[in-house]
């Protein structure tokens, strides 16, 4: 089994005790990799969601194993409740079997720079939350887009005029893309207000990684849609990986150079994780 070094790794919005989630590529994940820090960055257990529904499967269990296996091996683990987690604040400043439990955190990157990590709720004002909302937009869009044209023909034929349903349906989205784009901007004032160099958090589901004048706003993703993570290596850099069969980098941040995630890679990469058998990835016993 090949190994993935690297300083530091955070994730978030795993949703636990949900059939959405893709625990079986987090457990891939966990299990290659060798880490000094791991960083949950909230929304890790659904008990929201357990909480209507009672909900589980064997995967999602050995997730919390090989946490728990990771702190047994001297990993710092930071548990930092979301919103989906929240009764989980309760226990902020307790640790339980090597899992620190905090509302917040300050990474100290090997580099110098410093990160505010918190799961970013609280820059939420529309509770927008899962965002595979605004992802299933854009398969909608493609849907639309092809009943459009389906719907123009017959239309046509029939005399009456343009429906322009694209167009109904795009104004949504652009809004959509347009709280994104405040929301980044929400959290990284923030962080630049703080005093620090960047702000890591999850909550939207919409891993990304971008300078914002001069703050680096780092959204690690979610294991519900795209599989993403954000590490940090040896020398500093903040790199968002995508993880499945093909993992793939979506974007690096050193001190020298941002290489945002190209939106093209996020877009396929919930593609990838439908692609193959989950089976498959499960390590034989
Ligand atoms: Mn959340």
């Amino acid at each position: 089994m090949a190994t993935f070094y690297c300083r530091s790794a955070f994730i978030s919005d795993v949703h636990l005790g949900t059939p959405d989630c893709k625990a079986a590529y987090l457990l891939d994940f966990l299990r290659q990799l060798r880490c000094e820090k791991l960083y949950l960055v909230g929304d890790i257990i659904d008990l929201e969601a357990l909480a209507k529904r009672a909900w589980w499967h064997a995967d999602h269990g050995a997730v919390i194993a090989e946490v728990l296996a990771m702190a047994r091996r001297g990993v710092e683990v930071t548990y930092i409740p979301g919103n989906h987690d929240a009764p989980m604040r309760a226990f902020a400043g307790q640790d339980f079997a090597g899992v620190r439990i905090a509302l917040d955190a300050v990474h100290d990157g090997i580099d110098g720079r410093r990160y505010h990590v918190s799961h970013g709720d609280e820059f939420d004002s529309e509770h927008i939350g899962r965002s595979w909302i605004l992802l299933l937009g854009e398969a909608l869009h493609r849907f639309i887009c092809w009943s459009n044209r389906r719907v123009h023909a017959v239309r046509q034929r029939m005399a009456l005029p343009y429906l322009p349903l694209s167009i109904i349906v795009k104004s949504h989205i652009g809004k959509a893309l347009a709280y994104i784009r405040a929301y980044e901007q929400r959290v990284a004032s923030d962080a630049r207000e703080r005093g620090f160099d960047g702000h890591i958090c999850g909550h939207i589901h919409f891993g990304h990684l971008r300078e914002i004048d001069g703050v680096l706003y780092l959204n690690d993703g979610d294991w519900v849609e795209h599989c993403t993570a954000l590490i940090e290596d040896h020398t500093g850099a903040m790199e968002l990986i995508h993880w499945s069969e093909q993992p793939a980098a979506l974007g690096r941040a050193s001190r020298e150079l941002v290489l945002p995630s190209p939106a093209a890679a996020l877009a396929m990469a919930p593609l990838a994780c439908r692609q193959r058998d989950l089976a498959e990835l499960r390590p034989a016993a």
